[in-house]
């Protein structure tokens, strides 16, 4: 089993809604076990400015899928929440990254692990932090030392009943 580690994201309909499904829909996965969620992070749009909020999160996963069938079954997860690309970093009810896939760096077409956006991301960051706080990301370092680039002043933990 290769330890996993998924972003997910969303700031349409209802995006709590969708992250809690997005959760249960890995969970699910062939050849998977879901080991760890993040909290909730509510954090400024990147991108557009004009678009709401997003509520951000990560889960870990141990899988002996294949990077690319993973990839396959996370998109297809995203299909079910009525996912419809229309602008790069647009709305959306549903986004999975992959961001890590065990130790390996991965770049093909489909494919680039570490999820090569993900050392600037606060809302990635901070998330995987919480579950994982001794990751080391290939090729970049250790998740604690990338954090201290990346101020925390417009991400929001969400406590469990809020
Ligand atoms: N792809 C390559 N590598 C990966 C990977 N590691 N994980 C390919 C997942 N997919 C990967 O993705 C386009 C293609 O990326 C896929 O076909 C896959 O083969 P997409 O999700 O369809 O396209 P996109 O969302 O328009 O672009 P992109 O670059 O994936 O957007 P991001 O990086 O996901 O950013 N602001 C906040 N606060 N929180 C957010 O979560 N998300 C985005 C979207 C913008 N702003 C945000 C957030
Ligand atoms: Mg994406």
């Amino acid at each position: 089993m290769v330890p996993c580690f998924i972003g997910l994201g969303s700031n349409l309909e209802q995006p709590r809604q969708q992250l809690v499904r997005a959760f249960s829909e890995l969970a699910l996965l062939t050849s998977s076990k879901l080991i760890t969620k993040s909290s909730l992070y509510i954090s400024k749009p990147l991108g557009p400015q004009d678009q709401p909020d997003y509520i951000n999160a990560v889960a870990e996963l141990e899988t002996s899928l294949p990077a690319l069938t993973l990839l396959s079954s996370m998109q297809a997860i995203e299909s079910e929440h009525q996912r419809v690309r229309t602008e790069h970093w647009g709305p959306r009810t549903l986004d999975l990254d992959l961001l890590l896939y065990g130790q390996e760096t991965i770049s093909v077409e489909q494919l680039k692990v570490p999820h090569p956006e993900m050392v600037r991301r606060n809302f990635v960051l901070y998330p995987l932090f919480e579950i994982a706080p001794d990751l080391n990301i290939p090729g970049l370092g250790s998740l604690k030392n990338l954090l201290t680039k990346l101020d925390d002043s417009d991400l929001q933990k969400l406590e469990p009943d809020e």
